[in-house]
């Protein structure tokens, strides 16, 4: 990639990315599972962005909660599912040392907000919803969209957590899968600071763990025992800030660790298609009903 500064001050001055896919872009889509669309998001909206999450991880007192979030195995207590509904941090495993003190600084040992920003916040919600995000999702097929989950994911420096492969529909399921993830790259991600892998043409394999819950306890289910792709079929997504990456609910997808001094932050919407029917059993269950990318008028 291009240096940042030289790269930055170049690329504010092109114009916005055209929202209208085209038939190749669609073909794209269809044939590998995801697609890559650069400069959808402007500088200045996810500078903005960013100094929220900035305020939220500051408001965070650790002792409310504040969960590690395991990037092995959801971690389900009461703060992870309480999370379904709301706005809550949770921190990066490597975060606290032996005694049980953080590592360096909390702003720079949060793994992760999640899991309703996009509505629970206003400054999220603008962010989340607007008519180009809703023109991409009519445009992939989902004809009722629902966002039922936001994350904004910090992927800090040193001490990012990997995300291992996985599918989106085994935590967002329904019958048929529908879920599409709207992953917005805040910074530029690299294979250095752990951008996001995929395996191309890999959403056409089964879905191959669900993540069910049973009243306050989760359990990841094997489905199918097919393997996950060789390191060899996995392709990097090496992206500028501002690119926004859509990826179908079964692509295996990971992003590694991230042992550089620079982190990577992102923000990922998962929306269904209204027209399938939710798994009443997936762990994230909400008091109102999901909305989708339309703004609500003022
Ligand atoms: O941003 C990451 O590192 C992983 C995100 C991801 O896997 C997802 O949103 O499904």
């Amino acid at each position: 990639m291009q240096a940042h500064g030289a790269y930055d001050a170049h690329r504010s001055l092109l114009p916005p990315a055209a929202t209208m896919l085209i038939a190749e872009q669609k073909r794209r889509y269809r044939d590998d599972g995801y697609l890559v669309l650069p400069r959808f998001k402007s500088l200045q909206a996810i500078a903005a962005l960013r100094e929220r999450a900035r305020q939220i991880v500051d408001a965070f007192e650790p002792a409310a909660g504040g969960a590690v979030f395991s990037t092995r195995e959801q971690n389900a207590d009461a703060w992870f599912l309480g999370s379904a509904d709301s706005v809550r941090c949770f921190f990066e495993e490597d975060a606290f040392d032996a005694t049980g003190q953080l590592r360096v600084d909390k702003a720079l040992s949060i793994n992760k907000i999640g899991h309703a920003l996009h509505d629970r916040d206003a400054v999220f919600e603008r962010f989340s919803r607007g008519p180009e995000l809703a023109e991409v999702a009519r445009a992939l097929g989902i004809a009722e969209p629902l966002i039922w989950q936001s994350m904004y994911i910090f992927k800090q420096p040193g001490i990012g957590g990997e995300v291992r492969w996985h599918q989106d529909a085994t935590f967002l399921h329904s019958e048929p899968v529908s879920v599409v993830g709207f992953w917005i790259a805040l910074e530029d991600a690299t294979v250095d600071n752990g951008c996001l892998w995929v395996a191309p043409g890999g959403h056409r394999g089964p879905l191959r763990q669900r993540f069910v819950r049973d009243g306050d306890t989760v359990r990841l289910v094997t489905l199918d025992d097919t393997p996950w792709p060789a390191p060899a079929s996995a392709r990097p997504l090496e992206v500028a800030a501002g690119t926004l990456v859509c990826l179908h609910g079964l692509l295996p997808h990971y992003s590694a660790p991230n042992r550089s001094p620079q982190s990577r932050h992102a923000y990922a919407l998962h929306a269904i298609d209204g027209r399938s029917r939710w798994s009443h059993d997936n762990w994230l269950r909400r008091s109102d009903v999901p909305r989708g990318f339309v703004s609500d008028p003022d």
